[in-house]
């Protein structure tokens, strides 16, 4: 203000900073929301960052424009988490002309030519989906179920995400090899409690004997719990619906603690501190991998009462 006419010049620290563009899905989930705070911790200017983060709200077509912003203002990096896998090639081209690298996490994208992309920091969602479908075979051994007709029922996410993709990818295989296992329908519950639970409910409805549901995020198990009780029927430990869910947020973890559910696979939400470590590695001019998969494991009755840090349950 003082003085006329100066223009309003960027502090000098801000001209060394590195500017990031984050384009995020949204806050559709008690896991997104872990997973902007990780985000959000990693690129701080103490840590030499000016960060622009944008929330699609669940919206393909806002994260196009956000990134299309992001290239106008010159950003140093664009960091995505593609809510769906297709879509994305011209506005990536776009990027790579304006000689922008673009750093994916979370879920990736399905694009002609994967130069388009530096690389990718996230889950594997098909060893997820496994290691739910091996839980399952032995838990019904262990039952003394594993010649009884098994009727389950799939809760997927986000049509067209790569968490979906590889969730329902890795639980089908490991499915079709049981003979007994019958999977009833797969059905959109689009990682939300409220769409998990109005679909459990047409679910219950329809068939009177479910035996497994498979939920693919801890909020739409929460939604299916409340549909499942509301129907009068129990989950988890000794309870008429075994329940296996994916995420393990705190609140998902607690609820195979106490039985409420049978187990919770954990999908790492903690990926900002890697996707960071990938720029200061580029900043470095050092070569990058094309993937990065984050440390996970298994929640189960036998271990989610191990001491709390170690569990490292996700807050949010
Ligand atoms: C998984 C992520 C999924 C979570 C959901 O990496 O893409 O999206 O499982 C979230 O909770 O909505
Ligand atoms: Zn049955």
């Amino acid at each position: 203000p003082f003085g006329s006419g100066n223009v309003q010049e960027t502090p000098a620290e801000d001209d060394n900073l590195i500017v990031v563009g984050v384009s995020q899905v949204g806050s559709e989930s008690v896991w997104r929301t872990a997973h902007t705070q990780s985000v959000q911790d990693a690129f701080t200017r103490a840590n030499g960052y000016l960060l622009i983060f944008d929330n699609a709200r669940q919206k393909q077509a806002n994260q196009i424009k956000a990134i299309r912003s992001f290239i106008s203002q010159q950003v140093d990096y664009i960091v995505l988490s593609p809510i769906e896998e297709t879509g994305w090639d011209t506005v990536l081209q776009e990027a790579k002309d304006a000689g922008i690298p673009v750093i994916l996490m979370d879920r990736t994208v399905e694009v002609a030519d994967d130069s388009l992309y530096t690389t990718w920091v996230g889950s594997d969602f098909i060893r997820e989906g496994q290691d739910a479908g091996y839980w399952l075979e032995d838990y019904l051994k262990e039952q003394g179920r594993d010649e009884d007709e098994i009727n389950i029922v799939v809760l997927q996410g986000t049509k067209g995400a790569t968490a979906t993709i590889g969730r329902t990818r890795g639980f089908n295989e490991t499915a079709k090899i049981q003979h007994n296992w019958n999977i009833l329908e797969q059905v959109d519950g689009e990682f939300t409690t409220a769409k998990g639970k109005e679909e459990m409910a047409r679910l219950l409805e329809k068939y009177e004997d479910i035996d497994v549901v498979v939920s693919q995020n801890d909020d739409m198990t929460f939604g299916a719990l409340e549909a499942i009780h509301a129907a009068g029927k129990t989950t988890g430990v000794n309870g008429d619906i075994t329940v296996i869910s994916f995420d393990a947020v705190d609140a998902g973890v607690e609820l195979v603690r106490n039985g409420e559910i049978n187990i919770d696979v954990q999908c790492n939400p903690d990926q900002g501190k890697y996707v960071e470590q990938v720029i200061k590695d580029m900043e470095a001019g050092k070569e990058v991998e094309k993937a990065y998969y984050v440390p996970e494991r298994v929640y189960t009755q036998e271990n989610a009462g191990e001491d709390e840090d170690a569990a490292e349950g996700i807050s949010g």
